[in-house]
């Protein structure tokens, strides 16, 4: 039995278009390899995900593409799936939350968190006003309400969010509205919904967000830029009670036994995170455990669960999620007791990545102005390594950073090849030419050897304490750290000179460097697990190779070795852009 158990979740993505290399980096790829190596630990995980159909935002995009939202849903969601598949993103569960394998369970789940949380008296039943769209006989929840942002003056705000300065916006303070369905211009008309009460659980969030500044030397503290968005955004504007129910048919019923709740879904933001434990519940079943197993997830304090996000979600996941799981407990306990659901461990979250094409200036990945590089086109030239080391060493992890299609090309050539491809070419081909493709005799070991040996070990543990922490950019530097250390160790000791003269000395310096490549075949799985793999059939391991701790077990002499084969292929800037 692990003595560790975590349940980690990406962002569900909106089944209304494709993936960009901004959403990879994003929240995908840090998810990916964090549980990779959770699960090389032998950490019992689950690695969940699935697509996000409810709502406003694939409703629009099946109107303005004249197809059926059922249809354009199913097919996005299918299309993002092989995105994740071809980039190794290896999710124990895909599901979404209107999909038909999934529907079910997902409203079930979502049902029933939301009467639990009514049960406890923490919705208001309100009227309000809303701009409804005469033409189009509808009121206009979020997305379809387009119009002058009240911040910053842009055009392009919406009814939930400005596009331009990235404020939410309360559509009643939109200046010159216009329905997104007709064009009109919308009038306020009176409706009725569900409130949950933020205020109500403002202080006991507070404290709980506060306790996650240090959360102590065995568990991460929360990412700065998560903090200053929640606890920060709360101590400046406190938590006014918000609307989690939307006149819309597309989503999951309000299941209210009340005549004013008929024709209204829950709010896509409502049932979006609750998609995390009702995919949880599918795979429990899928795997024979039964949906019930969710609990052992979500409800158990000895489970973490850990959301990897983008920044636009920041608030949803560290205020609006944390609060509608706290809203459901009995107990005075924040974090949640025993047959509770549980608090989010950790919500690691990433800037935007922006783009910046050769002799151009960086600017923000955008879909209509074709300033994105699409995951499909990628991988119809490319393997995923590449793009996986990439976007790992240039991660938004503090702040905006920008995929630079020179930086691209150079980091692989320069970094990739140069020292991680380089160092084992050299190696392996050194092995098979002069020790028969075999593991050559350590002999006695001096000083710069048994130091060489502890570099790899302390490699080891600081990759993972980076990874422990989420530091996902410094922990892949480790590993390349080492494969540059292990060039130096082959400069240094000079093989290709002691062959002629001390033979001995040249075995001993090559078994190093064949020690050096087992513990980074290892360590750099959760990073690039196909050039992992690579490595691993060169070096004939047996499947042990996967777990951290053999990391640093010696290979023993004479094992014999398989055929070099070329780990990382050079890129030249023209496959990219076609000239
Ligand atoms: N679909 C937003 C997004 O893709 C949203 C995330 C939901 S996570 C529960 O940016
Ligand atoms: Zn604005």
């Amino acid at each position: 039995m692990a003595d560790r158990r975590y349940l980690v979740t990406a962002a569900l993505p909106y089944s209304n278009g494709r993936l960009h290399v901004g959403h990879i980096a994003g929240a995908y790829l840090p998810a990916d390899t964090y549980a990779r190596y959770l699960r090389a630990t032998g950490t019992d995980v689950r690695f969940v995900c699935g697509s996000d159909d409810n709502g406003v935002a694939a409703l629009k995009s099946a109107r303005e593409q004249d197809r059926s939202v059922e249809e354009l849903t199913a097919h996005y969601s299918r299309a993002q799936q092989a995105d994740f598949a071809g980039l190794n993103i290896d999710f124990d569960i895909y599901g979404g939350t209107h999909q038909p394998d999934y529907v079910k369970t997902h409203e079930k789940f979502s049902q029933d968190l939301f009467l639990n949380i009514y049960q406890k008296g923490l919705f208001t039943k309100r009227t309000t006003q809303q701009l409804y769209d005469v033409q189009a006989d509808q009121f206009l929840p979020d997305r379809f309400v387009r119009g002058t942002c009240p911040d910053c003056g842009s055009g392009n705000a919406f009814g939930d969010q400005c596009e331009d300065c990235g404020r939410s916006v309360d559509q009643q303070t939109l200046i010159n509205p216009v329905s997104v369905m007709t064009g009109s211009t919308p009038q306020l008309r009176e409706t009725i919904h569900w409130y949950l009460r933020l205020d109500q659980l403002q202080s006991r969030l507070v404290w709980w967000l506060t306790q996650k500044k240090d959360a102590g030397a065995c568990s991460a503290a929360w990412r700065p830029i998560v903090l200053n968005q929640s606890l920060g955004r709360i101590e400046a504007e406190g938590l006014p009670e918000r609307a989690m129910t939307r006149d819309l048919t597309w989503g999951v019923p309000v299941p209210l036994d009340d005549p004013d709740a008929r024709g209204k879904s829950l709010y896509v933001w409502f049932d979006a995170p609750i998609g995390y434990v009702s995919f949880t519940a599918a795979l429990c079943e899928q795997m024979g455990e039964g949906v019930d197993g969710y609990a052992d997830w979500w409800k158990d304090p000895d489970c973490k669960v850990v959301h990897f996000i983008g920044e636009d979600n920041i608030v949803f996941h560290a205020i609006t999620w944390p609060a509608m799981l706290l809203a459901t407990h009995d107990s005075n306990s924040v974090q949640g007791e025993r047959g509770e659901y549980q608090l989010p461990h950790n919500v690691v979250a990433n800037s935007f990545m922006n783009i910046k094409f050769p002799g151009k200036d960086e600017e923000k990945i955008s879909k209509s102005r074709g300033t994105a590089v699409w995951i499909g086109d990628y991988l119809e030239t490319f393997d995923p390594d590449p793009l996986r080391y990439y976007l790992t060493a240039v991660a938004p992890e503090n702040a905006r950073t920008a995929f630079d299609f020179d930086d691209f090309i150079a980091r692989n050539n320069g970094e990739l090849v140069n020292a991680f491809g380089n160092f084992f070419n050299r190696t392996m081909s050194f092995a098979h030419k002069y020790f028969d493709g075999k593991v050559s005799a350590p002999g006695n070991r001096e000083g710069l050897d048994t130091a060489h040996l502890q570099r790899c070990a302390n490699a080891v543990s600081r990759t993972a304490e980076e990874l422990e922490q989420c530091r996902f950019k410094a922990a892949l530097s480790e590993v390349m750290a080492l494969a540059r250390a292990g060039n130096g160790y082959f400069d240094t000791t000079k093989p290709f000179m002691s062959r002629k003269t001390d033979m001995e000395a040249c075995a001993r310096a090559v078994n190093i460097c064949l020690q050096t490549a087992r513990t980074l075949t290892t360590i750099v799985a959760p990073f690039l697990p196909d050039t992992a793999e690579k490595c691993a059939k060169m070096l004939n391991l047996d499947e042990n190779w996967r777990t951290w701790a053999s990391a640093t077990d010696e290979l023993p002499q004479g094992r014999p070795l398989r055929e070099p084969e070329i780990l990382i292929k050079k890129l030249d800037a023209r496959e990219l852009f076609g000239d």
